[in-house]
């Protein structure tokens, strides 16, 4: 029996990191701000960044070798970025040069 919910513990543990290793996260653009200004994330983790603002947005993403240029986000839009390596990626908006955060990958 106590070997029994060793085992079930175990696999709970091994099941609760490979889902918050793919878990999605958001990141949102209002007041021509992202919602986080640093971020941390598994490698493989998925970004989805909504343009929650009235006006348009050009996400970029560069860092760890990837050089990303989004094009021009419309609002209400969604983007996904997946941080497949890890490393310090700087994400900001061409369009608002003030629009800036940095998202680490481990
Ligand atoms: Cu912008």
């Amino acid at each position: 029996m106590k070997l029994k919910s060793i085992f079930c513990l175990t696999t709970a543990i091994t099941l609760a990191a490979v889902v918050r290793a793919g878990a999605p996260v958001t990141v949102t653009q209002k007041g021509l701000q992202f919602s986080a200004e640093e971020l941390s994330l598994d490698k493989g983790q998925i970004v989805t960044f909504v343009n929650d603002d009235r006006t348009a947005h050009n996400i970029t993403v560069s860092g760890a070798g990837m050089n990303l240029n989004g094009g021009l986000q419309q609002p209400g839009a969604d983007f996904k970025v997946p941080f497949a390596k890890p490393g310090t990626y700087t994400v900001s908006c061409g369009i608002h040069p003030k629009m800036k955060m940095t998202i680490t990958v481990k």
